[in-house]
């Protein structure tokens, strides 16, 4: 039976949006990649909530109004349970970004981010995201966590 397990991930952006906030990941699911900032939802906090605590935690960065951008899911090969990743962007934060136990931040230009070190789904939505769109979509993935196998998505209208 498939089990889904809600995650966040949140894209800090610079006021003109053309740098993002990115942070390398020393521990757990994504180690070794540069990854948005996020996590799991805890039970009784709200989705948008869990997004604020992640990123405080993980960045020591304040954010407010978070902009829900996307939902997408991934399903690994031989694995029931289905990773629910509910994106935010913002460009609304106080203070400066922090090095955190499970954080490394670097801000990088939109243009020249590093692929070859981030989740491989990056590079097939960031354009989605980058150009405005809202959307959903779902990405296959072996269970070696690197090859999709295939990705299904649909653009939702504002
Ligand atoms: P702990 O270690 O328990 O504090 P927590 O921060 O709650 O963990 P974590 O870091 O395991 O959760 O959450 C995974 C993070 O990685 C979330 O922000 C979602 C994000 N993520 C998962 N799969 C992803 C993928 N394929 N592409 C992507 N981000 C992904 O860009
Ligand atoms: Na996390
Ligand atoms: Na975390």
């Amino acid at each position: 039976q498939e089990t889904h397990k809600l995650y966040t991930l949140i894209y800090v952006f610079n006021n003109d949006n053309t740098k993002v906030l990115l942070g390398l990941k020393k521990r757990g699911f994504g180690m070794g990649r540069w990854n948005g900032f996020g996590g799991k939802v805890e039970s009784g906090e709200s989705i948008y909530d869990g997004a604020i605590r992640e990123l405080k935690e993980e960045s020591n960065l304040d954010a407010k109004n978070l902009e829900k951008k996307a939902i997408m899911y991934f399903k690994f090969e031989d694995n029931p349970i289905i990773i629910d990743v509910h994106l935010y962007t913002t460009s609304n934060i106080s203070g400066d970004p922090v090095e955190s136990e499970e954080m490394l931040p670097r801000w990088y230009d939109v243009p020249d981010l590093p692929y070859g070190f981030m989740w491989p789904d990056n590079k097939i939505w960031h354009p989605w995201l980058f150009e405005g769109k809202l959307f959903t979509a779902t990405f296959y993935f072996k269970a070696d966590q690197t090859t999709i196998t295939g990705y299904k998505h649909s653009f939702v209208s504002s």
